[in-house]
């Protein structure tokens, strides 16, 4: 299933009228504040956000799982659906992989429809929080922290097997999420399993290829909902520094307490160059998985902020590996995929139409209510023309969701897949 480009192009012709007629109206108001609108179109044309593999099927709780139909049920067809998306919205140019979920059985032929669908393998993701068949050890007590060594050597061969999985298919990082914890105070010895980790983190390091990174992602609870080993962005950081240059922390929204100041942890990050990774999602009460954007937009205009400012004053910090980590339970993956770009490339848009200058005249001049107005006027500003712009110029769909939906993707995917399939590791 790939979607052609003149039924993308009929569909945009259908609606230029009105973009141009919104997009005048957008740019004459932002051309009296002196914005550059080229430099900020140029600048969402180039963001790409890398697409994991596991959130193009029907997610699911502990309670139970709803399939959408039409799931991809292969590594082809999970690129294929990548390729719809990035096809529509022009902004999800890469995959990231997670293995052993999703193992090629031909590096040459995944590599060829990757290509020939223009994404990118970004960051894959190492499993050590479920057992697999036929595995020696088991994580029930933990993977890279557990007191057994034998446990220990298995989850550090793996996430050396994964790097060399995604060495082959041109990746650049590996990403650690450890569910590793206890669920009981008095279960484990916190130092011990601290130090463990360590280790066996400094043991992967080592398997790293000169050019790769290593992103060490941090989680408060669940599954462990006593400790977890790696619990919040000062451990990760701590970590990511005993290993070397190439460890970085990564930052998932979803993985805060409640009402944690996750741009200020950004910007800390950036500031001391070690930010690696991103994912977005939102949520309400923990790690709920929502589409981005639809729970607190206001919070991720304020992390884009921050994310824009050190990407434009924090040379010492990497360019990060930007991923949706999302779980779609009721709405079709594709569509809720297709909303989380557009929030993403909204609050990005909106960052970048923060007078900088005039933000730090504001707060050296101590003139909170100022430095507020500046925030609120570019949060305010509807900055949906100038994305339809970008994905127009990049030759995507001016409304991807109504372009989603006339082009009955879904059902042509149906069609092709049949009903009842699931995606791989779901
Ligand atoms: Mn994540």
């Amino acid at each position: 299933m790939k979607i052609k480009q003149h039924s993308i192009l009929d569909l945009n012709n259908k609606s230029l009228e009105s973009h141009q007629e919104r997009f005048d109206f957008l740019s004459n108001s932002l051309v009296k504040k002196e914005v550059n609108i080229d430099n900020i179109i140029s600048k969402v044309k180039d963001f790409q956000v890398a697409i994991p593999s596991w959130a193009l099927g029907a997610g699911g709780t502990r309670f139970g799982r709803f399939s959408y139909y039409g799931e991809p049920s292969n590594l082809e067809q999970k690129i294929q659906d990548v390729g719809i998306l990035h096809a529509l919205t022009q902004t999800a140019g890469a995959i990231s992989l997670h293995i052993p979920w999703d193992i090629p059985e031909d590096y040459k032929a995944i590599k060829e429809l990757a290509n020939s669908l223009d994404i990118k393998f970004d960051a894959v993701n190492s499993n050590t929080f479920q057992d697999q068949k036929n595995a020696k050890e088991s994580y029930k007590y933990g993977s890279l922290s557990n007191t057994n060594e034998a446990v220990r050597q298995q989850a550090i061969q793996h996430n050396i097997d994964v790097i060399n999985i995604g060495n082959q298919l041109g990746s650049k990082s590996l990403t650690v999420w450890l569910a590793d914890g206890s669920c009981f105070p008095g279960q484990n010895n916190f130092q011990t399993a601290l130090q463990n980790t360590e280790n066996s983190l400094k043991e992967i390091y080592k398997g790293l290829p000169n050019d790769w990174s290593m992103l060490i992602e941090y989680k408060p609870y669940e599954p462990n909902f006593y400790s977890t080993v790696i619990q919040d962005w000062g451990t990760s950081f701590m970590l990511a520094n005993a290993c070397g240059e190439k460890a970085y922390s990564l930052v998932d929204l979803g993985h805060h307490l409640p009402n944690s100041n996750i741009e200020q942890i950004v910007s800390i990050l950036m500031s001391k160059g070690k930010l690696g990774g991103f994912h977005f999602n939102d949520s309400k009460y923990g790690d709920d998985d929502l589409t981005v954007g639809s729970i607190k937009p206001y919070a991720l205009f304020l992390i884009f902020n921050e994310l824009v400012y050190g990407m434009q004053n924090n040379p010492q910090n990497p360019d990060l590996a930007w991923m949706i980590d999302a779980s779609h339970n009721i709405k079709d993956p594709l569509e809720d995929l297709i909303q989380s770009l557009e929030a993403i490339q909204e609050a990005y848009a909106k960052a970048l139409l923060i007078d900088q200058d005039l933000l730090k005249a504001a707060q050296l001049d101590n003139d909170v209510v100022k430095c507020q107005e500046i925030l609120q006027d570019a949060y305010r500003t509807d900055v949906r023309p100038l994305l339809e712009k970008a994905r127009l110029e990049n030759g995507g769909a001016l409304n991807p969701i109504n372009a989603y939906r006339s082009l009955d993707i879904r059902n042509q995917l149906i069609t092709e897949r049949g009903k009842n399939t699931v995606a791989t590791g779901l």
